[in-house]
């Protein structure tokens, strides 16, 4: 799927535990301009149900278990993301939604620009229409 890019986050392992990095260039391609975290969500419960028009984000499960449901208005595609060492990129025009898998388990999102409601498309008829659209138009 575009867009959707699943990544490995490096670490360093010790006896005095380990030490998670990403790097700017190396793993990150956008500059981060905000970083977010959620948790207190219960086992069961789920957020999202949006697409974003422009904005990447790169997605950590820093404990925990949550499964990342991905539409590009054509496919889906399901990623279980732990508190291994994985991240998920995703870019422009993904509809997600996040499902809490585990109690208490946290994102954390870095993202390449501030929070700005006019970048969401919440309306997931509207997401369907514009990702055909877009396809038409090519
Ligand atoms: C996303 C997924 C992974 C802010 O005021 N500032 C912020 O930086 C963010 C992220 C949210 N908000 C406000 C907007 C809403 O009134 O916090 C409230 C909850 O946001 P939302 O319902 O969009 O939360 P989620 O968990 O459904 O989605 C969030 C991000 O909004 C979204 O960009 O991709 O996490």
């Amino acid at each position: 799927m575009d867009n959707v890019i699943i990544g490995k986050i490096r670490c360093q392992s010790s006896e005095k535990g380990n030490l998670y990095f990403l790097e700017f260039i190396k793993d990150l391609t956008f500059d981060v301009k905000r970083l977010y975290f959620i948790n207190s969500v219960n086992a069961g419960n789920a957020r999202g149900f949006h697409a974003h028009k422009s904005l990447e984000q790169v997605l950590i499960c820093v404990s925990g278990r949550i499964q990342i449901n991905l539409d590009n208005g054509f496919m889906q595609k399901v990623i279980i993301l732990d508190s291994s060492n994985n991240y998920l990129f995703i870019g422009p025009m993904i509809w997600r939604t996040m499902k809490w898998l585990v109690d208490d388990s946290v994102l954390v999102v870095l993202a390449s620009e501030n929070y700005d409601e006019s970048d969401y498309i919440r309306d997931y008829d509207k997401f369907l229409r514009t990702v055909a659209n877009e396809k038409n138009s090519i």
